[in-house]
């Protein structure tokens, strides 16, 4: 009896396990939910499978990977999406087809303990029965345990990668439409410095991530949830989006409308969720991972396939120049927006206001090894003498049209984005994806230019960058801060002060960290009683900073001002501790009014990389 039923088992498990190079894992869009959903009961089996991924291509080169999957169907990555309204009782069963013990995470009512976890051997069975429990979203995931001890975080990687999926309760009542991305990355090792990876949208990576359609107008709501073992700083082009809710997988917390967070750029840290409201104008916008190691042209599968082959991360293999027609500059986190539509032009006040940005080599100086930089030109002044990096803070003004003429000295292609500015996508630097009509936003190449047209709507803080080959061009010096002032308003950089985090060396790998181009920063004098405003600006490659105001007695307090460039809401423009992280790509504003003399310092420090810059100020 006993030998019939291991034979049974044993021939189920060959039914339901083809040979890992037939099964084709799918790449999961999340818009249909698994299971059987009757009477307020969802019934759900989900097993553990092993599959070929094809983050590109469907016809491309595949990763052998784990995957969840619907018992009789294809595996999928992000895993069969949970879904369903509040007070539904869910049954699950699981089952491990892996040849490795599974440890099950996030499968019960949430919200939910990080440490309920389910311990499945290969080839057994669990039956799980709970309450969906609040709205809200959240992640499943799974690992098999061995290499936990040297994954980042405890999150997998590798073959464990792509075990993970949403789980979404939704409020009672008609569901509003919304839709949902998984951000997950497989990376070959976490012991080295250097990862390869293959950063993925839905199990996609771009160009083969879904491109999304929408009118001007629509209300777009997304959930976001971050599967990988890194933090993704998400930056949207052309507009703002509003984070309505952040979560940790676990647990959702629904902001306020006082609480609402109004960004071009929010940081999703492993793990974590997030819910976004978003008014899409006209034009062809990317949304889109602000690390460049998860977006660099180099993160293909063919590289991590010779990653894996060789065991090196760090080979800095040669790579032909890329095509940079078709927007083949990136891969990886990045989705394709096209919204259609015209969109209406800005109130401008005035003539054009004429501009040179001359993009050139750069010379060594001290402590900055020779790269690329900026120059501005306008009425025949050229500034500064050099090419700089960061380049000469560009300081416009609300309401008057901007003419500038991107005029590309080096050898190489480039292009310029407005990073922050609501303009026309034609303008936005992305090119082979920005549009006007059928015309594509063309490459710079050498010794060719490009006017961009905008008028900034807003006054605030922004920057200027390439778009184009951005792992050397970025490390390579070409960014810059953008200021954008009321009507009226004089720039007096004795009281408003800009701070531009950045990295030389390539993947972000050589060097420690430079503030506005340097290591060591000469003293400020400031007043007693006189308003300071800190512009901090986060432009590494791949790269948090933490910044921080101190005086003789610790940490001092300064007032929240504006976050990406927009004004914050009287209800969040609240004086606090005067410390923030800022995650590459975005930007936050602070006043900051003296009180007593004192000797300060403004602090930039990345503890990852045991790397500080210190800004002396002496208060008189
Ligand atoms: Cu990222």
């Amino acid at each position: 009896m006993l030998a019939t039923l291991a034979l049974l088992a044993a021939l189920h498990l060959t039914a339901q396990s083809p040979p890992a190079e037939q099964t084709r894992i799918q790449a999961n869009a999340n818009r249909i939910p698994a299971g059987k959903l009757e009477n307020r009961v969802l019934t759900l089996h989900l097993e553990l499978r092993e599959g070929n991924w094809f983050p590109e291509a469907e016809a491309g080169p595949s990763l052998k990977v784990y995957a969840f999957a619907e018992e009789g169907q294809a595996p999928q990555t992000p895993g069969p999406l949970i879904r369903v309204p509040e007070g539904t009782e869910i049954r699950l069963t699981l089952r491990n087809l892996l040849p490795s013990v599974a440890v099950v995470h996030g499968l019960h009512q949430h919200p939910g303990a990080a440490n309920d976890v389910v311990r499945l051997p290969p080839g057994e069975d669990r039956e799980l029965r709970f309450s969906a429990g609040s709205a809200g979203t959240y992640q499943y995931w799974a690992s098999t345990a061995q290499d936990l001890s040297r994954s980042r975080h405890g999150r997998p990687y590798r073959e464990d990668s792509q075990l993970a999926g949403a789980f979404v309760v939704d409020p009672p009542g008609t569901a509003v439409s919304d839709r949902i991305f998984v951000l997950g990355v497989w990376r070959n090792d976490v012991t080295k410095p250097l990862s390869q990876y293959v950063p993925v949208i839905n199990g996609k990576s771009w160009p083969y991530t879904e491109r999304l359609t929408y009118s001007q107008g629509d209300q777009v709501r997304w959930r976001l949830i971050n599967a990988s073992d890194s933090p993704h700083p998400m930056h949207m082009h052309g507009s703002y989006y509003r984070v309505d809710s952040v979560g940790d997988g676990e647990r959702d917390q629904v902001f306020t409308p006082e609480q609402q967070r109004f960004v071009v750029t929010h940081v999703l840290d492993f793990g974590e969720t997030m819910t976004t409201f978003w008014v899409p104008p006209a034009g062809k916008w990317i949304f889109h991972c602000h690390f460049l190691i998860h977006t660099s042209p180099e993160m293909t599968v063919a590289d991590a396939l010779a990653a894996q082959k060789k065991d090196i991360a760090e080979n800095d293999s040669d790579h032909p120049e890329m095509d940079h027609a078709g927007g083949n500059h990136m891969v990886g986190m990045v989705l394709g927006i096209t919204v259609t539509r015209d969109r209406p032009p800005p109130a401008t006040r005035g003539r054009t206001r004429k501009l040179r940005l001359i993009v050139r080599e750069r010379p060594a100086r001290s402590g900055l090894s020779a790269g690329f930089g900026y120059q501005v030109e306008e009425k025949h002044r050229l500034i500064p003498d050099q090419p700089t990096a960061p380049g000469p803070p560009l300081i416009l003004q609300r309401g008057k049209p901007v003419e500038i003429t991107i005029v590309n000295q080096l050898a190489q292609s480039t292009s310029v984005h407005w990073h922050g500015m609501e303009l026309e996508s034609y303008y936005d630097g992305v090119p082979g994806w920005g549009a006007k009509g059928n015309e594509l936003s063309p490459v710079i190449k050498p010794g060719s230019t490009f006017v961009a047209r905008f008028t900034p709507p807003r006054a605030g803080t922004f920057m200027y960058h390439t778009h184009l080959n951005d792992e050397a061009q970025i490390s390579g010096g070409l960014y810059g801060p953008l200021v954008v002032l009321e009507p009226g308003k004089k720039f007096d950089p004795t009281k408003d002060l800009i701070f531009v985090m950045s990295r030389a060396g390539r993947k972000g790998l050589e060097g420690p960290i430079f503030v506005n181009g340097a290591s060591e920063l000469p003293t400020l004098n400031w007043r007693v009683g006189q308003p300071y405003r800190l512009r901090l600006i986060d432009i590494s490659n791949s790269n948090n900073s933490d910044f921080s105001l101190r005086g003789p007695n610790g940490l001092l307090q300064w007032r929240a001002i504006a976050k990406d460039g927009a004004d914050l809401p009287s209800s969040q423009a609240l004086m606090k501790d005067a410390q923030q992280q800022v995650a590459a790509g975005e930007i936050y504003d602070f006043e900051f009014v003296p009180r007593e003399p004192a000797s300060l310092r403004l602090e930039i420090a990345n503890t990852g990389l045991n790397s500080k810059v210190v800004q002396p100020i002496e208060v008189r």
